[in-house]
C-alpha cells in the first residue's frame, strides 16, 4: 500500500499533522500539499480541536518544493494550474492557531510553510535556508514577503540572495522562530504548548489570531480599530463572562467555546 503523504492524529484538543515523505526529506509535492490542506481544513472544522501542530521528522521538517516534480513543468503548466496558490495557501484559511514544530532541514518551501504558521518552535538541530536562488528560482511560496516581515529586510535579503543557512540560535535571535528547544524535547514541548493554547476559549483564540495577522496587512490605525472591534465583540461571548466570573470567584474557568 502507498504511504500516506501526511499522518494525522488527535490528542485531546490538539490535532497533529506529520509530513511523511522521509525518503525525500519531506519534499512538498502536490499529493502532500493537497493532503495537508485536507487535514488542516478537517481540524479547523472539528469542534473538538483547539490547536493544530504541523511537524516533520528529526532530519527534516521539509526540504522545500519537490524539485523532481517541478523540473519538467512549463510556464503554462504552472500558470494554468495556479501552482502554489491552488493548494499551498489553504493554510491561510485556517482560523485556529497552527504551530510548526520543526527540526533538521527547514528549507525553501519548508521554511515558507513554517513562516505561514502562527508559532514556530524549533529543535536546536533546525537549519533554515531559502536556497531557491541556487536553482535560478525564487522563494515563491510567500518567502520574499513573510521573511522580511519576520526578520527584517537586511537578513531577509542576505538569506534569499546568498542561500545561506541560518542555525536555530540565530533564527530565534532574528524572530524567525518563537522558541528553541532540545531536539529530543521537541514533540513534548509542542504538545504542552498546544494543549495549553487549546484549553483557552476557541473564539478568543480565533479573534487574537485574526487581530495579530491584521498587523501585517493594514495600517496601525486600521489595525487598532479592528482590534478594538474584536475586543468589543468579546463582551458578547459566553466564555468572556465565564472567564471574568471565574477569576473573581477564584476558580478555574470552564469554557464552552461560545
Ligand atoms: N525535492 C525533491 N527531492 C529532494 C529535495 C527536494 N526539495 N530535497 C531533498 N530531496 C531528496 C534528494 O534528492 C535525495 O533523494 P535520493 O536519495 O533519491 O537521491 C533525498 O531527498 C535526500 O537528500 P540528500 O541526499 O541531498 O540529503 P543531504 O542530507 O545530503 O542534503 C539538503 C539535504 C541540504 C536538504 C539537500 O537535499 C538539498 O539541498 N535539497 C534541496 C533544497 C532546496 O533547494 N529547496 C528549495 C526547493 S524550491 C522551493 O522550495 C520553492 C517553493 C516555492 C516556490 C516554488 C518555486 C521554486
Amino acid at each position: 500500500m502507498q504511504e500516506q503523504p501526511v499522518v494525522v492524529e488527535t490528542v485531546d484538543r490538539v490535532g497533529v499533522i506529520t509530513l511523511n515523505r522521509p525518503k525525500q526529506m519531506n519534499a512538498l509535492n502536490d499529493a502532500l500539499m493537497d493532503a495537508l490542506g485536507v487535514a488542516l481544513l478537517g481540524f479547523d472544522a472539528d469542534d473538538g480541536i483547539g490547536t493544530i501542530i504541523i511537524t516533520g521528522n528529526a532530519k527534516a521538517f521539509a526540504a522545500g518544493a519537490d524539485i523532481a516534480a517541478m523540473a519538467g513543468w512549463s510556464y503554462m503548466d504552472v500558470y494554468r494550474s495556479d501552482f502554489i496558490t491552488r493548494n499551498w495557501e489553504t493554510i491561510r484559511r485556517v482560523r485556529k492557531p497552527v504551530i510548526a514544530a520543526v527540526a533538521g532541514v527547514v528549507m525553501g518551501g519548508g521554511c515558507e510553510l513554517a513562516l505561514a504558521c502562527d508559532i514556530v518552535i524549533a529543535a536546536d538541530s533546525a537549519r533554515f535556508a531559502l536556497p531557491e536562488v541556487k536553482l535560478a528560482m525564487l522563494p515563491g511560496a510567500g518567502g520574499t514577503q513573510r521573511l522580511p516581515r519576520a526578520i527584517g529586510k537586511a537578513k531577509a535579503m542576505d538569506m534569499c540572495l546568498s542561500a545561506r543557512t541560518m542555525d536555530s540560535a540565530e533564527a530565534e535571535r532574528s524572530g524567525l522562530v518563537s522558541r528553541v528547544v532540545a531536539a529530543e524535547a521537541l514533540l513534548d514541548e509542542n504538545m504542552a504548548l498546544a494543549a495549553r493554547i487549546a484549553s483557552y476559549s476557541l473564539p478568543a483564540l480565533m479573534a487574537i489570531k485574526e487581530s495579530v495577522n491584521r498587523a501585517y496587512e493594514s495600517s496601525l490605525c486600521e489595525g487598532v480599530l479592528f482590534e478594538r472591534r474584536q475586543l468589543h465583540a468579546r463582551f458578547a461571548s459566553v466564555d468572556a463572562r465565564e472567564g471574568m466570573t471565574a477569576f473573581l470567584d477564584k476558580r478555574q474557568p470552564v469554557f464552552s467555546h461560545r
